[in-house]
C-alpha cells in the first residue's frame, strides 16, 4: 500500500460549495443522492478531470449540470474512487449511489447498531457514504435529507438546525437539516432509529437560546444527566475562558454501543460511546463518570478548535486533537483539583504515550507519512501535542496565550489550516519567537533531561546544570535540542521554600543555571506542575525522599515519591533475578507511611501518592524487561506494605466508609479512591491482615453501595485465591448480564488478573456466549485489557500470551479492521523484552503479516514493528 507523504500535499484541484444529500435509508439497500456544486480552485493547478473518492458504493447513475454522464466520461479508480472526464470550470455534479448499513462490520461510513443507523466519517467514512473530495481542506454548506421508515425510524437527526419534516406513502417519513457552517466531509453526521432524548436548554452569553438533546436507546433516558451537566458546564466554561459561544440552534449527542473510538465531534451532532454517556451509581464507576465530563467536553470544545477552524490535511491532525485534550483537561482541572488531575494526566501520558515514543511506531506529533491515517490517532498527537500546547502557554504567559487563541480564531474562522498557522497565531499575539519551539512538533522521541548541581559554601552560588538530549526514532537518527521550559523552585535543607523559583528555559544540548547568595545547599524542586514531557534524571535517591516530604509543589511531591519507588523497585528486580530474598527497603516504607499520615488532608492526593509504579512503568526503565520478576517484586512490595500497615490500612478503610447518598464531587471521589486503595494493600498483607482485608472485600462488594466500590472489592477478589472469588464473579455476570458496558468491566476484570491461569481464563471467556468480536467495547474489554493491562500473562515465557493476541488480530481485522490494527501495538515492544520473548512476538507479528488480504492499516503497524 501508498506511504502518503506531507511534503507531498497539493491543493484540491476542485472545491465543493453546496452539498444536498438525500439518504432513504434501508438496512441493506440505503440509496444516497448527492447534489454537488463544485468549481475548479483557483488555487490550485488545473485539472481537466475531476477525480472523486469512493469506497465500497455502488454507482446507480450520475448526472452533470443535469445531463446524464455515460460510461466514456466516467471511470472507476483503483481502490472504489471515480473520475468523471473533461469537466466545465464551475457545475452541478448529481450522484445516486447505493450501499449497504447492515454489511458495514468497519463501523466506519454508515452502519446498523442494533437496528439503529449511525455515522462515522473521520478521518475517511464520508466516501463510504458518497462520492466526494473527501478531504479537511474541501469546507462545504450541507443540506440533509433524510427518509426512513416511520415505525423503525422515528427518529432522523443530521448536523445543523432541523428544517422541515413530513409524511410519506407507505408508512415513511422525512426530514430535513441544513448546516449554515462550511465544513469538512469528516464532521457530517447521520442519526436514525427508535432512540429518545433527554432535553435540556442552555442560553449562551449573547442570549442564542441552544436546545439541548442526548438520543440513547429507551430505558436508558435515566441515565444521561451526568452527561448532560458536563455539556452545559463545558459550554458555559468555553465561554468564560475563551469568549467561545456556541453557534447554532441545537446541540445533539447520540450514544451508540458499537463505537470505534471514544466519541465525534460532527457539527452539531456528536455521537458517542455509550461508555461516555450513561451513567448510573449502581453501573458507573467514579473513573467513568470522570470518563464522561472530559469526553463530553472534548467534544464540544472541538466545535471552535477542530470545526469553525479545521486541518488542512490529516498530518496536521494535532492542530485539533492536542489543542483539543489540552482545553479538555484545563477544563477538567478547574471542575476540581487541578492537582490530582495533572497526577492522572501524567500517569497517562508516561504509560502510553512514552512506550509509543520508545517503540517502532514513534512519529512527531505533526508526522511526516503515513499508511494508513486512522493508525496516527495516537497518545503521540493527542497527548503529547497536548503537552507542547501546554508548554507554549507557559512559555508566553495565560494572558499571551488567550490573545494568541482569539488571533487564532479570527484570522483562521472557516478554514483548513496547518499547525505553523497555530504557533504563528501565538507568536504574533505573544511577540515570543516561536520558531525554535515549533521542534517539538516535527522531532519525535521523548527528550531526557539531566541534572547536576553544585554548591559553594563560600559565596553561596548555587549552579544547576541541566542536559538534554532526545533518543533516535525510526526516521530521525540526529535529534536537535528542543526548547525545555524547566519550571522550578528551591527548598532548604529544613523543608523551606527558598527564594529563586521561576522558569528557566533549557535551550541548547547543555546549560547551566546559577542562584547566588544562598545559606546553605537546597535541593532543586524541577518540573513543577510537570512543566515539560521529558525524563528527569540525575537527582539521587535522598533528594526525591526530601522532595516528597518537602516540596510545595504536589505534583513534584507525587513525581519523586514515584521516581524514588521506582529506583527501589529497580535494585529490588536484580534481587529477585538473583534469587536473593527480599525485603521491604526503609526509606520506601517511611514515604509510604508518611503518605498514611497525611491521607486525610487529601485523600485523592494520598491515593495517587499510595500506587506504586506500574509493572510497564518499570519495565520502561530496564535495558531488558524481565516481565516474572518484576511482577514478582511488584507483589512482594504490595504485600510487604500491605502487612507493614494493616492497622493504618483498616482504620482508613474503615473510617472512610460511606453512609450518605452516592456524590460524584472531588472530595467524594478522592474518599473512594484511597478507601480502596486501601483495601487492595490490605488484602495482600500476610497472615490474619490479609484474611481481614480479603473479608472486607467480600463484604464491600455484597453491600453493592455503587460500582466504585463493588468493582473496587471485585478486582481484589479476582485477583485472589480467595473462596469466595468465583461466587462473586458469578453473582456479578448474574446481576449484569443485560448491560454491556458493566459486563466490558467483568470481561476487563478477569483479563487484567494476574492469576497464573488468567491466559485459559481469557480463552475461555473468547468463547463465552456474551463474547462478540464485532462490538469494539467488547474486543477491547477482553483482547485490550490482556494484551496491554496484564504484562506478567502476556508476557508468559511459553508465548502464548502472543499467540492468543496474533489470533485475535487476524480474526478481528477481517471485521473491523481500526480495532484490529489498535489491538496489535503491544506486540510491536518486542525490542525491551530479551531475545526469546522478542524472537516469540515476531512470530506473532509474522503469522499475521502472512495472511492474505491483510488490511492496510494492521499491515502498516505489524511491517513497521519488524521493520
Ligand atoms: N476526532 C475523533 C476521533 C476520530 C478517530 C478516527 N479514527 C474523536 C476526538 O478526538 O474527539
Ligand atoms: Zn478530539
Amino acid at each position: 500500500p501508498p506511504t502518503i507523504r506531507r511534503e507531498d500535499y497539493r491543493p484540491p484541484a476542485f472545491l465543493v460549495d453546496q452539498v444536498d444529500l438525500h439518504l432513504a435509508l434501508h438496512p441493506t439497500a440505503t440509496r444516497v443522492k448527492a447534489k454537488l456544486a463544485l468549481r475548479r480552485n483557483p488555487a490550485a493547478a488545473p485539472a481537466a478531470d475531476l477525480e472523486l473518492d469512493g469506497e465500497a458504493l455502488t454507482l446507480l447513475a450520475a448526472r452533470l449540470d443535469g445531463a446524464p454522464l455515460g460510461a466514456d466520461r466516467l471511470a472507476h479508480l483503483p481502490g472504489g474512487g471515480l473520475r468523471v472526464a473533461d469537466v466545465p470550470a464551475a457545475f452541478t455534479l448529481e450522484t445516486e449511489v447505493g450501499i449497504s448499513p447492515e454489511a458495514n462490520s468497519e463501523l466506519s461510513g454508515l452502519y446498523l447498531s442494533g437496528g439503529n443507523y449511525f455515522t462515522q466519517c473521520e478521518a475517511e467514512g464520508f466516501r463510504r457514504i458518497t462520492y466526494f473530495p473527501d478531504r479537511p481542506d474541501v469546507m462545504a454548506r450541507y443540506t440533509t435529507t433524510l427518509e426512513a421508515d416511520r415505525a423503525a425510524c422515528p427518529v432522523l437527526l443530521s448536523n445543523g438546525n432541523p428544517d422541515g419534516a413530513g409524511e410519506l406513502p407507505d408508512g415513511r417519513h422525512w426530514a430535513r437539516w441544513v448546516d449554515p457552517h462550511p465544513k469538512p466531509s469528516y464532521l457530517f453526521a447521520v442519526v436514525a432509529g427508535d432512540l429518545v432524548a433527554m432535553r435540556d436548554r442552555f442560553t449562551t452569553r449573547s442570549g442564542r437560546k441552544v436546545a439541548l438533546g442526548i438520543y440513547v436507546r429507551k430505558g436508558d433516558e435515566d441515565a444521561c444527566g451526568h452527561a448532560m451537566d458536563s455539556l452545559k458546564r463545558s459550554m458555559a466554561w468555553d465561554e468564560d475562558t475563551y469568549g467561545l459561544e456556541y453557534d447554532l440552534d441545537v446541540f445533539n449527542i447520540a450514544a451508540v454501543s458499537d463505537f470505534n473510538m471514544g466519541a465525534m465531534e460532527n457539527k452539531g451532532l456528536n455521537v458517542f460511546n455509550t461508555k461516555y454517556i450513561l451513567a448510573r451509581p449502581e453501573t458507573a464507576t467514579d473513573a467513568d463518570y470522570e470518563g464522561i465530563e472530559t469526553v463530553v467536553a472534548h467534544e464540544y470544545f472541538h466545535n471552535w478548535t477542530g470545526n469553525r477552524v479545521t486541518c488542512r490535511d490529516w498530518f496536521q491532525l494535532s492542530l485539533k486533537e492536542g489543542l483539543t485534550v489540552f482545553r479538555d483537561q484545563h477544563f477538567s482541572a478547574d471542575q476540581g483539583s487541578a492537582a490530582v488531575k495533572r497526577i492522572g494526566d501524567v500517569r497517562r501520558l508516561r504509560a502510553a504515550q512514552f512506550p509509543e515514543d520508545a517503540g517502532p511506531m514513534a512519529h512527531p506529533v505533526r508526522p511526516d507519512s503515513y499508511v494508513e491515517i486512522n493508525n496516527f490517532y495516537t497518545a503521540t498527537v493527542y497527548q503529547k501535542g497536548a503537552e507542547v500546547v501546554r508548554m507554549m502557554r507557559r512559555l508566553i504567559g495565560e494572558a499571551n496565550f488567550r490573545k494568541g487563541m482569539d488571533l487564532y480564531i479570527a484570522r483562521h474562522d472557516n478554514q483548513a489550516v496547518t499547525i505553523e498557522d497555530f504557533v504563528r497565531a501565538m507568536q504574533d499575539a505573544s511577540g515570543t519567537d516561536l520558531s525554535r519551539f515549533a521542534r517539538w512538533y516535527a522531532q519525535a522521541g521523548t527528550p531526557a533531561l539531566r541534572v547536576r548541581d553544585a554548591f559553594d559554601k563560600a559565596s553561596g552560588r548555587y549552579t544547576l546544570t541541566l542536559a538534554q538530549s532526545t533518543p533516535p526514532t525510526p526516521g530521525q537518527p540526529e535529534k536537535q535540542p528542543v526548547p525545555i521550559p524547566v519550571a522550578m523552585g528551591l527548598i532548604g535543607p529544613d523543608g523551606a521554600e527558598l527564594p529563586g523559583a521561576g522558569l528557566l528555559l533549557l535551550e541548547e544540548a547543555e546549560q547551566g543555571f546559577t542562584f547566588e547568595g544562598l545559606p546553605a545547599k537546597p535541593v532543586p524542586s524541577l518540573l513543577r506542575g510537570y512543566s515539560a514531557p521529558v525524563k528527569l534524571s540525575g537527582l539521587s535517591l535522598e533528594q526525591l525522599g526530601f522532595l516528597a516530604a518537602h516540596d510545595t509543589d504536589p505534583f513534584v511531591r507525587w513525581d519523586s515519591a514515584q521516581q524514588y519507588a521506582t529506583a527501589e523497585m529497580l535494585r529490588l528486580v536484580e534481587e529477585v533475578r538473583s534469587q536473593k530474598p527480599l525485603a521491604l527497603p526503609e526509606g520506601l516504607a517511611a514515604i509510604f507511611g508518611a503518605a498514611l499520615d497525611r491521607a486525610m488532608e487529601d485523600p485523592a492526593f494520598a491515593a495517587e501518592a499510595l500506587v506504586l509504579p506500574s509493572e510497564d512503568f518499570v519495565a520502561d526503565q530496564m535495558a531488558v524487561a524481565d516481565p516474572e520478576a518484576i511482577h514478582a517484586m511488584r507483589q512482594f512490595l504490595r504485600g510487604a506494605l500491605g502487612t507493614r500497615f494493616s492497622p493504618r490500612l483498616a482504620a482508613l478503610h474503615g473510617a472512610l466508609e460511606e453512609t450518605g447518598p452516592y456524590r460524584i464531587d472531588g472530595a467524594s471521589i478522592g474518599r473512594r479512591a484511597l478507601r480502596n486503595a486501601s483495601l487492595a494493600y490490605l488484602a495482600r498483607a500476610e497472615g490474619a491482615a490479609g484474611a481481614e482485608g480479603l473479608a472486607r472485600a467480600e463484604q464491600q462488594f455484597e453491600a453493592g453501595r455503587n460500582m466504585t466500590d463493588v468493582l473496587a472489592a471485585l478486582r481484589v477478589l479476582a485477583d485472589s485465591d480467595s473462596p469466595a472469588r468465583q461466587a462473586a464473579l458469578d453473582a456479578f455476570h448474574g446481576k449484569w448480564r443485560h448491560d454491556d458496558l458493566v459486563l466490558d468491566k467483568w470481561f476487563a476484570i478477569q483479563a487484567s488478573a494476574a492469576r497464573p491461569d488468567a491466559l485459559e481464563a481469557v480463552r475461555a471467556l473468547a468463547r463465552h456466549p456474551d463474547f462478540d468480536l464485532r462490538n469494539p467495547n467488547r474486543a477491547r474489554s477482553l483482547i485490550g485489557a490482556f494484551a496491554a493491562g496484564n504484562p506478567a500473562r502476556f508476557h508468559d515465557a511459553s508465548g502464548d500470551g502472543y499467540r492468543f493476541l496474533a489470533e485475535m488480530v487476524i480474526a478481528l481485522d477481517a471485521v473491523n479492521t481500526q480495532v484490529a490494527a489498535r489491538l496489535v501495538s503491544p506486540l510491536g515492544l518486542w525490542k525491551r523484552q530479551d531475545a526469546a520473548r522478542g524472537a516469540l512476538m515476531r512470530a506473532g507479528l509474522e503469522r499475521i503479516l502472512a495472511r492474505p488480504g491483510l488490511s492496510k492499516g494492521t499491515y502498516e503497524k505489524v511491517s513497521k514493528s519488524l521493520a
